[in-house]
């Protein structure tokens, strides 16, 4: 059977600008692609932190670099992104979708070098059981720094990774990678596709944005898709919206 992980970004999923609130259009069509998806194969959801995460996290000064001892901001994190998870796992139950969570915080863990460990019992056993698991970005303990943030995107090259997946899709609010002129590039194969529009492979550390993810999704056994919201369902149909990254 084969196996979908699919990212959902925390700005289709939340209105980043009003704090803890869910964007329900944009979770409607996002959990109904996720029930097309369950329908005919294994599918793991991972959400980002939208409005719930990332205040919270800024609040305290933590993120995927800056880690904190304090565990009133640590739950803080933890809570508020356990409650969008809730609102998501509520919105697939209305479609009859099995929706079970798994919590990055009490489930991995980053090494010193911040490279992520993420034990997949729970979710293999659930995906075999015919429930669909959902993840979300967390806050995570770190070696030798108390606990940081783990984006949902480190958490799907994770699971994509272990897990081997077939497809990856990333939906977010942009329509793919972009060119130079602003336009979609339909297919990544290497990095060198995309140097020119991503600032060239030396600043992906320092910006941890689109050049970090291309990187990791190049590195994955399986075509990865980066697409907006109005790419879903041709995404869900095996179409190829937006850009598909596929490493050699
Ligand atoms: O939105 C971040 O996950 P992301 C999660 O996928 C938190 O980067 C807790 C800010």
């Amino acid at each position: 059977m084969s196996l979908v992980v699919l990212k959902l970004g925390g700005s289709v999923v939340t209105d980043k600008d009003e704090a803890e609130t869910v964007d329900e259009a944009g979770l409607g069509a996002a959990v109904d692609a996720v029930a097309a998806l369950a329908e005919t194969g294994q599918v793991v959801v991972v959400h980002g932190g939208g409005s719930f995460g990332h205040h919270h996290a800024a609040d305290h000064g933590v993120s995927s670099e800056t880690g904190t001892y304090d565990v009133v901001g640590i739950r803080e994190i933890n809570d508020a992104m356990k409650r969008l998870n809730d609102a998501v796992l509520d919105a697939l139950a209305e479609r009859g979708v099995a929706g079970l969570p798994v919590h990055p915080l009490s489930a991995g863990a980053r090494e010193e070098d911040g490279s992520l460990s993420l034990p997949l019992a729970a979710t293999e056993t659930m995906l075999e059981e015919g429930f669909v698991p959902i993840l979300h970005g967390d806050v995570i303990a770190h070696a030798g720094k108390g606990a940081t943030i783990v984006s949902g995107d480190d958490l799907v090259v994770s699971l994509a990774a272990g897990l081997d997946a077939d497809r990856v899709g990333l939906c977010s609010t942009v329509p793919g990678v972009l060119d130079t002129d602003g336009d979609v590039i339909p297919e990544i194969t290497a990095f060198e596709d995309a140097a020119d529009a991503l600032g060239g492979s030396e600043s992906t550390d320092v910006t941890g944005g689109m050049a970090a993810k291309v990187q990791k999704l190049l590195a994955l056994g399986a075509p990865a898709h980066i697409f907006g919201p109005e790419g879903l369902s041709a995404f869900v149909a095996g179409e190829s919206p937006g850009t598909v990254i596929r490493g050699e």
